[in-house]
């Protein structure tokens, strides 16, 4: 393992990794990111009292990544339950949330025949110090929880659930997809995908086996969409 004090991004450190020919299972660990990124180049504030880590892969090429994007959620989820007494849920693509806020996010970049699977969860960040249009939609454990969180103790149940879900994922085992869709909190909810294509809205209705949203619109056709920005317009109950 790879530990960091600051440093710009560890999902660039473990690509370095990769170009520089480690093997897989190697893991980047920091203190603070000064460039944390999140999807479409978005930043991700990474501040001292959060875990921010990234984890190098080597999958056999054609690998179903829809899939382990669902893993890798299931598994920090389960990694968060299993530090605090609390019920995470997970909204599409991978954004693990307690009640409707943030607290975790995921980013999996392929580089070069490597995958970076990157993961920050907001362990003791202090979210109300964030800019306003974050804080608004962010929460920590520390907050959820009431009291302070052990990093550490979050990195070992991180590790643990990845390398149990991750070899689910490499069996092509259908337990991650159920695991993902039992603690999914837009089935059912009026949502719009904002995306690269036309805008979508309409009752999402789950994911395919290969990770895609299923969307179904007001005119009764699903649509699938593969990637984008989810909102929700209600809570489960109302469709
Ligand atoms: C993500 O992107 O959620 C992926 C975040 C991945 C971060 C990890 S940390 C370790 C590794 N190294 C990196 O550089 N990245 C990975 P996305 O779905 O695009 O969400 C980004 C949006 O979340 C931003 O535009 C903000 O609105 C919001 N945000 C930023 N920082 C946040 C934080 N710490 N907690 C909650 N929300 C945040």
């Amino acid at each position: 393992m790879v530990r960091l004090g600051e440093v710009g991004s560890t999902n660039d450190v473990a690509r370095a990794l990769a170009d520089a020919g480690v093997p897989e299972g190697a893991v980047v660990v920091a203190d603070v990111q000064t460039q944390g990124r999140g999807r479409l180049g978005r930043v991700w504030l990474s501040p001292q009292g959060g875990l921010w880590c990234s984890m190098l892969l080597r999958p056999p090429a054609r690998s179903a990544w829809g899939r382990l994007s669902l893993a890798v959620g299931v598994a920090a989820s389960e990694a968060i339950e299993a530090t605090v007494p609390l019920r995470t849920g997970i909204r599409w693509p991978n954004d693990v949330v307690l009640g409707e806020r943030k607290a975790c996010g995921i980013l999996i970049e392929g580089a070069g025949g490597a995958v970076v699977v990157g993961i920050g969860i907001n362990v003791n960040v202090p979210v109300e110090k964030m800019p306003q249009e974050v804080a608004a939609r962010a929460t920590s454990l520390h907050l959820a929880a009431g009291h302070p969180v052990d990093r550490e103790t979050v990195l070992r149940a991180l590790l643990d659930r990845f390398a149990r879900w991750h070899g689910l994922w490499t069996a092509g085992d259908d337990a991650v997809l159920e695991a993902w869709r039992r603690r999914d909190v837009t089935r059912r909810t009026r949502v719009v995908v904002d995306g690269p294509g036309p805008r979508v809205e309409g009752i999402a209705e789950g994911v395919d086996d290969d990770g895609a949203l299923r969307v179904r619109l007001d005119s009764g056709v699903i649509q699938r969409v593969v990637a984008g920005d989810l909102t929700r317009l209600s809570v489960p109950g109302d469709c």
